[in-house]
């Protein structure tokens, strides 16, 4: 796993250059809104099953998903995507502190289109949920924490898709 900080040393490093410009200003705006970051992080935390809960009330619930033969139909399955949605939250809380992807790459999105095809999981409602979970979690934490977040649901879905 990466974060704004080692992204930048890693790619000079391997130049073998010391920061110029362009780096110091990705620095400066990493730390100056390092205080965002971990104020959206404290509010996502305390709020993270009410985001779920509410952008599966608006994405997912009442749907064919949730009828019989929908893939959300039964206990087990409606729990698996609930979790689901729960990890995208959570490892997008993550990269939004670390102001980086790599942590997503890493542990969410290695292999998961595949496993979602082999499941017969919906992509584009799995898509549809986690965006309604970015317009969730921006109205609770703020415009500015809210499109920093966006960046990361967007990598999730467009990684997804
Ligand atoms: C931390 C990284 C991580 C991720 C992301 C992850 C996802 C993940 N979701 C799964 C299943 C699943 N995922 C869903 C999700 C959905 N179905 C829908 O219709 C909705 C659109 C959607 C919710 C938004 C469902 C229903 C299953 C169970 C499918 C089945 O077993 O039939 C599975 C298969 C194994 C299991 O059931 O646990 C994995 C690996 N696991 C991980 O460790």
């Amino acid at each position: 796993m990466q974060d704004a900080i080692t992204a930048v040393i890693n790619s000079y490093d391997v130049q073998g250059k010391y920061l110029d410009n362009s780096a110091i200003d990705k620095l400066k705006s990493f730390f100056a809104t390092g205080e965002l970051r971990v104020r959206a992080a404290a509010t996502i935390a305390a709020n993270a099953s009410t985001i779920v809960k509410d952008a599966a009330a608006k994405a997912l619930l009442y749907s064919d998903l949730t009828r019989p033969g929908g893939n959300m139909y039964t206990t087990r399955r409606y729990a698996a995507c609930i979790r689901d949605m729960d990890y995208y939250l959570r490892y997008a809380t993550y990269a939004m502190l670390a102001g980086d992807t790599s942590i997503l790459d890493e542990r969410v999105l290695n292999g998961l289109k595949e496993t979602y095809n082999s499941l017969g999981v919906p992509v584009g409602a799995t898509i549809q949920a986690i965006q309604a979970m970015k317009e969730v979690t921006a109205a609770l934490v703020g415009a500015d924490a809210g499109k920093e977040m966006g960046v990361y649901f967007d990598y999730i879905s467009s990684g997804l898709s």
